[in-house]
């Protein structure tokens, strides 16, 4: 991996060393080799959607980073310490002293998953008509903000629109874009900044802290909270050591305590960086509005000291995200992400630049040019990687923006990508190599794509049920 080599002095030469995992493999599972007939049936039973494909089908799965993650012993260890007391159980308190000591906030509830404290922030915090600006759209977050009567507003700077734009902080808020919407009828209609660091529909790009103290400034000015999305904020302190003047000689866990303090509050789809299966967490400062959040959580998720997890579950973040701040761990997921880049880069594959946090964003707008956006160029691209290989990805264009709900139609991103998503202590740099390979192959059969025709749409988060057949030639 050629970005975190070390150099090592022989003689007068500097040469470089090469670089291995930071662990050891203690339990492995096999995994399934098919033929291209099985995966051509298995992907026409799945209606062409890699979301419904059986995982049992599938070679390398990058479909995503959630919940995938490969937990250490320690991790496993804590989960046969699990306390399955209904109320009160010790994991939860030590799933909030981990909360509160790698992220700094006062109040914490957990939930079963992100989109279980996306839920509750919405309902808490968002009164009907009130605007909701963010550094693009997350699918699930920008639902339950729209559910709550929110209406939302991507304030993120061009840049991050742009795949080929080398902006090292392509998820920064453009100030200007929210000014203009905290102006339009004041802060009080602002219900809060929807910040996620880093952005995952805009290629795991990442936030600055000069960025967010210049945000956090206008907010202030205005009333306007911040809440940030925590969910990859461990990925995002890496680049700001990397790319930040100043944060050199930084600690990736002081980088984090130091952005989080610049925000209100903070919730986390802890199955990413916390490198869990399952879990998340909502955590603010402001004492009225956890009060609010902590009745609330009873009602969908479960007791504020379990809130639809396991005791052992929190018991494992609890570990995690201690883990997620280890300095070798973060570089060396970072690095295996940078190292398929450079490998798909070498072969001259479009894909969004700079590469970011947790996954290769492959650019199928520029991966098939004669393909309209209609034809869903990004699904397509998802279904012959598995055609060929039998390596899972993930559609994110027009078919995951989904529908404008003021007037129906197709919202139409700029941003026309399939992701291949790395799951964390999981795979070897000699998967990537098998990737880089199916990726080049696909490249090369690109012209032959015909593209697919959607057949079956579900009302709500469509890319996860949707269905499709390919288009005729
Ligand atoms: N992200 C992902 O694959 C899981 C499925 S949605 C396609 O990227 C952010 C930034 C996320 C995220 C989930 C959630 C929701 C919130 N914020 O999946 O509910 O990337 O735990 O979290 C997915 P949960």
């Amino acid at each position: 991996m050629s970005t975190t080599h070390l150099p090592a002095t022989t003689g007068q030469q500097l040469r470089r060393r090469s670089w291995a995992e930071p662990w050891k493999i203690k339990m492995v599972e096999p995994l399934t080799i098919t033929t291209p007939e099985h995966r051509r049936s298995a992907l026409e039973e799945a209606g062409y959607n890699t979301f419904l494909l059986r995982s049992e089908d599938v070679y390398i799965d990058l479909l995503t980073d959630s919940g995938t993650n490969a937990m250490s012993d320690r991790q496993w260890a804590a989960l046969m310490l699990g306390d399955e007391a209904y109320a009160g159980s010790r994991n939860f308190y030590e799933f909030e002293d981990a909360i509160r000591e790698t992220y700094g906030f006062t109040h914490v509830v957990p939930t079963h998953q992100g989109r279980g404290a996306e839920h509750l922030l919405s309902q808490c915090a968002i009164r009907p008509g009130q605007f909701v600006p963010g550094n693009m759209y997350f699918t699930t977050t920008r639902d339950h903000e729209e559910r709550a009567g929110g209406i939302f507003v991507d304030v993120i700077i061009d840049e991050a629109h742009d795949p080929e734009s080398l902006h090292p902080f392509k998820g920064n808020v453009d100030l200007q874009k929210l000014a203009e919407v905290i102006g339009r009828r004041g802060g009080s209609e602002v219900a809060f900044l929807s910040l996620a660091a880093t952005v995952n529909m805009a290629g795991g790009q990442p936030v600055s802290i000069t960025n967010l103290r210049e945000v956090r400034d206008l907010c202030q000015r205005h009333g306007v909270p911040i809440y940030l999305d925590a969910t990859r904020l461990v990925e995002n302190a890496l680049f700001i050591q990397e790319r930040e003047p100043g944060y050199a000689d930084r600690t990736i866990a002081s980088i984090v305590r130091e952005f989080c303090s610049l925000v209100d509050g903070a919730w986390m789809s802890a199955k990413k960086d916390a490198l869990v299966n399952i879990g998340g967490w909502l955590a603010v400062n402001d004492e009225q509005l956890f009060e609010e959040i902590r009745n609330l959580v009873i009602v969908f998720e479960g007791l504020h000291t379990y809130g639809g997890l396991a005791g052992r579950d929190m018991a494992a973040v609890a570990v995690g995200v201690r883990e997620s701040v280890q300095e070798e761990h973060i570089r060396a997921r970072v690095g295996q992400v940078r190292y398929l880049g450079e490998l798909l880069d070498g072969a001259g594959v479009p894909l969004v630049h700079p590469v970011g946090g947790h996954g290769i964003f492959l650019d199928a707008k520029r991966f098939y040019p004669h393909l309209p956006q209609d034809a869903f160029p990004a699904q397509t691209l998802a279904a012959e990687l598995y055609l060929d290989s039998g390596i899972r990805s993930m559609e994110r264009g027009i078919v995951s923006a989904g529908r404008d709900p003021k007037t129906g139609d197709h919202r139409r991103p700029r941003l026309e990508l399939t992701r291949l998503t790395i799951p964390r202590r999981v795979y070897t740099q000699a998967h990537m190599d098998v990737v880089a390979e199916a990726v080049e192959a696909v490249y090369a059969a690109a012209g032959s794509a015909r593209g697919l025709r959607m057949t079956h749409e579900p009302r709500y988060l469509r890319f996860f049920q949707a269905r499709f057949e390919p288009l005729e030639a």
